[in-house]
């Protein structure tokens, strides 16, 4: 149990170059394939129905926050990206939960540029099952692609309800 929760929480940064116009940055909480982050995520647990591997991120009103994808644009893409897509697999009671997508730009010295928000409750048809949402992002408008920004992306829980995630993605293209 140890030996998996430490490698579950060693949050190391993998690029996946998918195609020649897409860059994939894939986080399962399950093992070195995670999220670059700055600071460790609480709330990674074992879970016998999880999406992927064993462990999922556990969204709660103690630990509301998904791992945090966290970059600058410079290092995202070789060209400027144009869009952004953010991924998860959620697994919630639809009824009473509140469950955001989010995306920030922010300049160089972490000053905050947007905060986007997406609720994702209305694309979640299925209680306490695994459903795939996604949401896109014009990284043309406002200039969010230029290179000294950085783009911050994850999940928040507004409801008190328990809210499972996993195999969170951002795609750039
Ligand atoms: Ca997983």
């Amino acid at each position: 149990m140890k030996r998996y929760l430490v490698a579950g929480l060693c949050l190391v940064l993998v690029a996946c170059h998918t195609a020649s116009d897409e860059f994939t940055y894939l986080d399962t909480g399950d093992s070195q394939v995670a999220f670059y982050s700055e600071k460790k995520a609480l709330n990674l647990i074992e879970y016998p129905n999880a999406h992927s591997g064993k462990f999922v991120y556990k969204l709660d009103s103690v630990n509301p926050y998904s791992g945090t994808f966290y970059m600058n644009v410079s290092r995202i893409f070789p060209e400027k990206p144009k869009k952004a897509l953010l991924s998860a697999w959620v697994l919630s009671d639809k009824s009473n939960s509140n469950l955001n997508f989010i995306l920030e730009v922010r300049d160089d010295h972490f000053n905050q540029k947007e905060w986007l928000s997406n609720n994702a409750m209305q694309k979640i048809n299925k209680n306490n099952e695994w459903v795939y949402v996604e949401f896109e992002y014009d990284l043309l408008d406002n200039q969010r692609n230029a290179p000294e920004n950085y783009l911050r992306a994850y999940l928040l829980n507004n409801s008190p309800n328990e809210i499972y995630v996993d195999d969170v993605e951002m795609r750039f293209y």
